[in-house]
């Protein structure tokens, strides 16, 4: 079966005014989608990576994907992965969204970075720090402990066997049109929108991700 682009589990206009309607629409129904798309014309008719699931796709750097459709997995897979993640650790903010992180991941965030004050902090060091096109990552490692890390590009954390517990997509196609160059800014107001009873899914790993 072929990969498909989710729905949104809220309107275009849910998470105005930290992140705009036309911003939302344009990034899934276009670019999210042109992931999608390229990604099933990589893996259709390719027996060695046909019905696979993207899991199985991206794990071990690609391990199972040929030279020559490396590349186009990494970048159209990457992408389908890390925005399908996206939408879902997003909610309104006051309805879902935003607040303070809860459950076993609350915990694990100040046992690791100390406050969420000081994780807010480090996280948004990595977001404006990643130079160019990318995303700033909160991990899950092998080992258990928590990592903010960030990745260019569409590379995603499964391809290093880590699991993406937040992720937060600094391309400019993510906040040109209403922040411009002023991505702190994006950053600062992305945080009323965090949906955390889903990261937290995540980091127990009971979030249900189609793809
Ligand atoms: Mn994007």
């Amino acid at each position: 079966m072929p990969f498909t682009l989710p729905n949104l589990p809220y309107a275009n206009n849910a998470l105005e005014p930290s992140i705009d309607e036309m911003t939302m629409d344009i990034h899934r129904s276009r670019h999210h989608n042109a992931y999608v798309t390229n990604l099933n014309n990589a893996v259709t008719g390719d027996p060695a990576l046909e019905g696979k699931t993207l899991e199985q796709l991206l794990a071990n750097n690609l391990a199972i994907v040929p030279d020559a459709k490396k590349a186009a997995v990494r970048n159209n897979g990457g992408g389908h992965f890390n925005h399908s993640l996206f939408w879902l650790t997003m909610a309104p903010a006051g309805n879902g969204g935003g607040g303070e992180p809860t459950g076993k991941l609350g915990e694990a965030i100040s046992a690791s970075f100390g406050s969420f004050d000081n994780f807010k902090t480090q996280f948004k060091a990595a977001a404006i720090g990643r130079f160019g096109s990318g995303w700033a990552w909160l991990v899950k490692k092998a080992d258990g402990s928590l990592e903010i890390t960030s990745t260019p590009n569409q590379d995603t954390p499964l391809m290093d066997g880590k699991t993406a517990v937040l992720g937060l997509d600094v391309w400019e196609h993510a906040y040109y049109l209403k922040y411009q160059n002023v991505r702190p800014g994006y950053v600062d107001a992305w945080w009323n929108v965090v949906n955390w009873s889903n990261a937290d899914a995540a980091y127990n790993g009971t979030l249900t991700l189609t793809f």
